[in-house]
């Protein structure tokens, strides 16, 4: 039995993939929630309504995840929180909120939604933990863990026991680490907030020409994509995750909800090849801003995040090189020109929606377009985590599972 509980200890070395320990029964499952200091009740939150939405976005907004200077505080939107909290499958018992016994004031949240993971070569029914927040005037009282038991509970009395989360922190124990790489498409706002720095010999006017992007998208047959192409961007998505060891599994209707776009929340594009009126590509990105704190000019940052994709594939050359590595390079060499056109039709779409940098993580084929389309690294990285599942450590482009 490992000494780290249900997590994976630092210096595991794993050999097998399985679980930690095994499913519980569901009659030994705790039948009570865990109990809360007596000034403190456990509250779901029902996201649906406009008055509990708003208090879980104006805790988060306050209280949220922050950079290492406390310059940028993440800033999800109301309907965003919808999106991410509702997806097929949701279950209310897993919006838990802690109130304030005697005002009700919304202290604290954590959240869960189903989802099918591959890890390598097993698919599980797992839980994807997100929005983690205790209010600042409440931090450093242990209410973390009374949190993360609870929503482990109910989880287990739904008969799942793995989980995946991810955190900017370093926990144990990461399955997976990726880094932040950004693209400025308003480099004079990201310098007047700090988010980027005028390097040497640089002056904003080149700054500005250095990053200037065309007005009009290049992709011959780039349209938003609509309800009509869900099965064929779920076909496109499946199979494109296959190439990946952590990776989602999407049913037409999770395409539907996580890729069609909610303007202010997430955008959906399609290529349609103009001659056989097939999809043969598709992108997609999230909007999810920072406030800037303590700023005397601007007070959010509009930043995109790079979302699903899939690309296409010349499967039949390929299956002709019969060494793996060959095929991989023969592979990422086919596909960079593409992607790179692609991600760059992303960009310009995103600067129209008016973000201010696009995000991305080096994931998935990230690599590949990352530096041709000028994005700096970042300081940040992303871990990747699961609950009760060892398995052997993943690259950071193997990740194909994004998180919001
Ligand atoms: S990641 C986003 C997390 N949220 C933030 O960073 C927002 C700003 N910060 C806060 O609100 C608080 O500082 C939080 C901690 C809530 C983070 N994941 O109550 P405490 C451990 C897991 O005294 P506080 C996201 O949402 C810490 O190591 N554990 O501390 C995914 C210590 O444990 P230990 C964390 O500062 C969340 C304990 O908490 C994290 O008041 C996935 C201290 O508790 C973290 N990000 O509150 C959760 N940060 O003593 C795990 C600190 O052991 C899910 N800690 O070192 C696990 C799977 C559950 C489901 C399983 C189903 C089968």
């Amino acid at each position: 039995m490992s000494n780290c509980g249900s997590f994976l200890c630092i210096d595991e070395v794993v050999e097998e993939d399985g679980p930690i320990e095994a499913d519980v029964p569901l009659d030994q499952i705790r039948a009570t929630p865990y109990p809360l200091p007596k000034e403190f009740e456990w509250a779901l939150v029902d996201v649906e309504d406009d008055k509990e939405i708003k208090e879980l976005y104006e805790l988060l907004t306050l209280n949220y995840v922050e950079d290492d200077d406390a310059m940028f505080r993440f800033d999800y939107s109301a309907e965003f929180l919808k999106w991410a909290l509702l997806p097929p499958g949701w279950k209310k018992s897993w919006h838990i909120g802690v109130r304030v016994a005697s005002n009700k004031k919304l202290v604290a949240f954590i959240s869960g939604i189903p989802q099918d993971v591959r890890v390598h070569s097993t698919v599980k029914r797992m839980v994807e933990i997100n929005f983690l927040c205790i209010h600042k005037k409440l931090r450093s009282k242990r209410l973390a863990p009374v949190l993360i038991k609870e929503v482990t509970r109910r989880t287990h009395l739904e008969g799942i026991f793995q989980a995946v989360y991810t955190a900017g922190v370093v926990l144990p124990k990461p399955v997976a680490t990726c880094r932040y790489f950004h693209r400025s498409l308003n480099p004079k706002k990201l310098v007047e907030t700090g988010f980027s720095h005028l390097g040497r010999n640089m002056t904003m006017a080149r700054l500005i020409k250095l990053n200037k992007l065309n007005p009009e998208t290049s992709t011959p047959g780039l349209r938003p994509m609509e309800e009509r192409d869900v099965k064929a961007v779920a076909t496109m998505m499946n199979k494109y995750m296959s190439l990946f060891e952590l990776a989602p599994h999407f049913e037409e209707a999770d395409v539907r909800h996580w890729i069609i776009t909610r303007p202010g929340v997430v955008w959906g594009y399609v290529v349609e090849d103009p001659e056989t009126k097939t999809i043969t590509d598709f992108f997609s990105f999230y909007s999810l801003p920072s406030t800037v704190i303590n700023n005397p000019t601007h007070s959010t940052l509009n930043a995109a995040y790079s979302f699903y994709y899939a690309v296409q594939t010349p499967d039949e050359e390929l299956s002709k090189i019969t060494d793996a590595g060959e095929r991989k390079a023969a592979r990422d060499n086919a596909i960079k020109g593409r992607l790179v056109g692609l991600m760059q039709d992303a960009l310009i779409l995103a600067r129209s929606h008016d973000f201010d940098v696009f995000n991305a993580l080096h994931l998935m084929d990230n690599a590949l377009f990352t530096e041709d389309l000028k994005f700096g690294q970042g300081d940040g990285y992303l871990h990747y985590y699961l609950y009760n599942w060892r398995c052997r450590e993943i690259e950071g482009e193997k990740v194909g599972l994004v998180m919001l």
